[in-house]
This record gives C-alpha cells, sequence and structure tokens, in this order.
C-alpha cells in the first residue's frame, strides 16, 4: 500500500536522523557539556530570553535575565525567543565571550523569516552586538551561531536582551502569574516580555506612568491590568490569576515535554518514533526521556500515568494510529486539552464555547 510505504521512508528517515542526534551527544562528552537551554538548535527550539535591566543596581540580581551559554558541539547553534513592542529599540549581545567564541547573530520573525541581515563583526574572543528597532508587536527569535571550526571549551558567552535608551527615571514591575505558564505574553505599550519556563515570577524593566498590562497565555483567558509606577521605584503587583477559557485547566501532552509549551517539535515527535521503531512498547521510568523507556517492563512499571499518545486503546503499546495522531498534533502547530478530543487533546488553539 502506498501510504505504508510512504510511512516506512517517512521512520527511515528519522531513524536516521536518531542516529545522529545520538553520535553528536555521545560525542560531545569529549568536549564541554551543553549548556542549561538545550535543545535549542532549532526557531521551534527556542528558549524564552526575558528583557535584561540594565541599569547598575540590577546588576549581578537573580532576576538580571542574563543567560550563560555556549556552543557546546560541532553543529550547536543557540535560539532564544522574546516578545517586543512596535516602534522601540532593540538590542542582542554576546558578551563576555570565551577566546575562541566568535558569534553571529541573527534576528527572526515568527515565519523564521529575517528582520535584518546577520551581524558578524568582532572576531573571536570579542563581544558582538545587533541593534534594530520593532516594525510590529510580536514574539521573535534570535540565533547565535559560532563562526568557524571551534566548539566545546572556550566557546562559552553571556546573552542579553536589552532596550539600549531605558531611561534613568525607569523602574520595575514584578510580581506572580498563578498558575506559573511558559511563554504568557506580559506587555505594556511601553516594553514586553515573555515569562521564563515555569516560572511565576516576573520581573521588567519598566517607565514611569500610568499603563495596563496585558497577560496572554495559551489556554487562558486574556487579562488586563492597571497599574502605577514611579520614577525609579520597584512596583510589586497583585497576583495575576489567570482563568483557564471554558473553565478547563490547559493540561499538556506527555510527548510535550522538552519544553511542555502545547506545541510539539520536532524532537518531541522523535521520541513517540523511538517507541515506535523500538516495538511500541513502553513504560514508564522517572529517568527515561520524556518520563518512558522501551520495552513492556515490569508491571510495577505500568503502574504510573500512561502515555497520552497510548488511548486507542490504552494498552502501554503506541500503534501506527496512535503516533498519527501525534503527527496530526504537531502538524496544526499548536493543540490544546479538550475532555471532547478522542484523546484528551485537539489540534489549533482552545475556542470559548
Ligand atoms: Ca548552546
Ligand atoms: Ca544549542
Ligand atoms: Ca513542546
Ligand atoms: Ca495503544
Amino acid at each position: 500500500m502506498k501510504v505504508s510505504k510512504f510511512f516506512s521512508f517517512f521512520f527511515k528517515m528519522f531513524s536516521g536522523l536518531l542516529l545522529i542526534t545520538a553520535s553528536i551527544s555521545f560525542s560531545a562528552e569529549a568536549f564541554a557539556s551543553a549548556d542549561s537551554y538545550e535543545p535549542d538548535n532549532t526557531l521551534q527550539n527556542a528558549k524564552a530570553i526575558p528583557l535584561h535591566d540594565s541599569r547598575p543596581e540590577s546588576a549581578g540580581s537573580e532576576y538580571d535575565w542574563i543567560q550563560s551559554h555556549n556552543f557546546y558541539d560541532v553543529g550547536d547553534e543557540d535560539w532564544v525567543k522574546f516578545y517586543l513592542v512596535e516602534g522601540k529599540i532593540y538590542t542582542v549581545e554576546v558578551k563576555e565571550p570565551g577566546s575562541k567564541c566568535n558569534a553571529a547573530i541573527g534576528i527572526y520573525d515568527k515565519f523564521g523569516d529575517p528582520v535584518i541581515p546577520e551581524e558578524n563583526m568582532a572576531f573571536a574572543g570579542e563581544k558582538e552586538y545587533t541593534q534594530f528597532t520593532c516594525k510590529a508587536d510580536g514574539i521573535y527569535y534570535a540565533r547565535i551561531r559560532q563562526i568557524g571550526a571551534a566548539y566545546g571549551e572556550d566557546t562559552d558567552y553571556k546573552l542579553v536582551l536589552y532596550i539600549p535608551i531605558q531611561g534613568t527615571d525607569w523602574g520595575r514591575i514584578c510580581g506572580n502569574i498563578k498558575p506559573p505558564v511558559p511563554n504568557a505574553i506580559l506587555s505594556t505599550t511601553e516594553v514586553g516580555s515573555l515569562s521564563y519556563n515555569n516560572i511565576s515570577y516576573y520581573h521588567i524593566p519598566h517607565p514611569p506612568g500610568s499603563f495596563i498590562l496585558t497577560v496572554e497565555a495559551t489556554g487562558y483567558e486574556t487579562c488586563s491590568k492597571p497599574f502605577e509606577i514611579n520614577e525609579r521605584q520597584d512596583t510589586t503587583l497583585d497576583d495575576i490569576s489567570l482563568k483557564p477559557i471554558n473553565n478547563e485547566p490547559p493540561k499538556y501532552h506527555s510527548a510535550d515535554y522538552n519544553s511542555p509549551d502545547y506545541e510539539i517539535s520536532l524532537s518531541e515527535l522523535l521520541r513517540l518514533i523511538q517507541i515506535y521503531n523500538e516495538g511500541g512498547a513502553y513504560h514508564c521510568d522517572p529517568k527515561g526521556e520524556g518520563g518512558y523507556a522501551f520495552g513492556a517492563g515490569s508491571a510495577e512499571e505500568r503502574k504510573g500515568e500512561p502515555h497520552d499518545s497510548d488511548y486507542n486503546p490504552q494498552d502501554w503499546n503506541i500503534s501506527q494510529s496512535e503516533l498519527l495522531r501525534l503527527i496530526q498534533l504537531r502538524t496544526s502547530g499548536l493543540y490544546h486539552s479538550d475532555p471532547a478530543g478522542e484523546d484528551g487533546f485537539a489540534p489549533g488553539k482552545p475556542k470559548r464555547r
């Protein structure tokens, strides 16, 4: 049958990719260890970077949002994402580079199209930066890649995103988002930021005056909060409680584990394909990639939560149709939890009923 031929090709291709991935992570041990933001080699795997507060009094604080990266092995590149407000100037800077770090910085929109030409002015061991004016509110990406053949030792660098003309009268707004959600967009007319991982605390440099903070998160009603901030002051806002759309708290699919963000990345899909290719049987394993391991395991190892992809029937085995369902959720871009969905999920963004 044509369809099965297509899929055997498809799986062969992915098995090849898996081998490549496995060999990269193996040889990495001989060089340097991966930075804590890996895997982040694609736009889809980009990790959020909040806006750095460039005031001297914020230097060295826990929330200065300076990220430590490196180019740990051949082909490593680092993608970050951030929310920008129209008409403002932004800087992405690679600072304190190791002697072999020769970074180029590219800025991309959500479609992966370059916003400005890639910047590569400095030599190895020198800081690099790019500066640009944002043309429309939205999420943007930076790709930091190594020029030349050096990887591993001495390729480390620090990465910051900041507003270069941040006024001396700026203060900052801080507070908590409940529940903590990754990639929530926090924005005013002046400044925007993405919440980082599952940290509920936000901490954003902001000019003084009266503003409205808007919080948008997948699966939740958009929430607005007026506030006032005085010159050079820290203003702690009341907790922001996000209300689930249709009163159904969003739930992540267990395939969506690195990172959980209502998007099934290629590497997340590959993990399920890997289980399928190994025969489909799996069991719970807290130390296994994504919380599961190959093979039927013991009865004890099948007492935990089954994988969300194992639903038709739930038999501790991933069938081809169950795998196809995950491909469908991935192809739609975002997915969401939906009790009416065949597997408790549905493609696309949640809609109000
Ligand atoms: Ca890296
Ligand atoms: Ca990387
Ligand atoms: Ca994901
Ligand atoms: Ca099954």
